[in-house]
């Protein structure tokens, strides 16, 4: 402010809370193709299961069709996607995997 101006610097207090971001899960989806030991390897090194975690998810894909391998948010879901799907072409495996937003 310039000396004996009357001016007031007025400062408005905004609510700087924000909403949480989205959540997707990223859902592996079965095929009669794609070998067992695959996916567990796939599970392990994309979304840091334990050897045995793997195990009971891909075993759950395998039973019931489809099965979710993690939740995250939107960029970090597709990054996922892409990894999954790219390793999967390169080793000609059919395995599909797919981010759905959760809520
Ligand atoms: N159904 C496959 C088989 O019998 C195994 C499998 C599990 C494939 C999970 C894909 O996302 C999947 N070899």
């Amino acid at each position: 402010l310039l000396p004996g101006s009357d001016a007031a610097v007025v400062v408005e207090r905004r609510d700087q809370r924000v909403p949480p971001p989205r959540m997707y899960q990223v859902v592996l989806l079965n095929d009669d193709f794609t070998p067992m030991e695959f996916v567990v390897r796939v599970l392990q090194e994309f979304f840091h299961k334990d050897r045995e975690t793997a195990t009971q998810i891909m075993l759950r894909v395998h039973v019931h069709g489809r099965g979710v391998c993690g939740v995250y948010t939107r960029d970090v879901a597709t990054t996922k996607v892409e990894q999954v799907l790219q390793a999967a072409r390169a080793a000609g495996h059919p395995l599909q995997c797919i981010a759905e937003p959760i809520e």
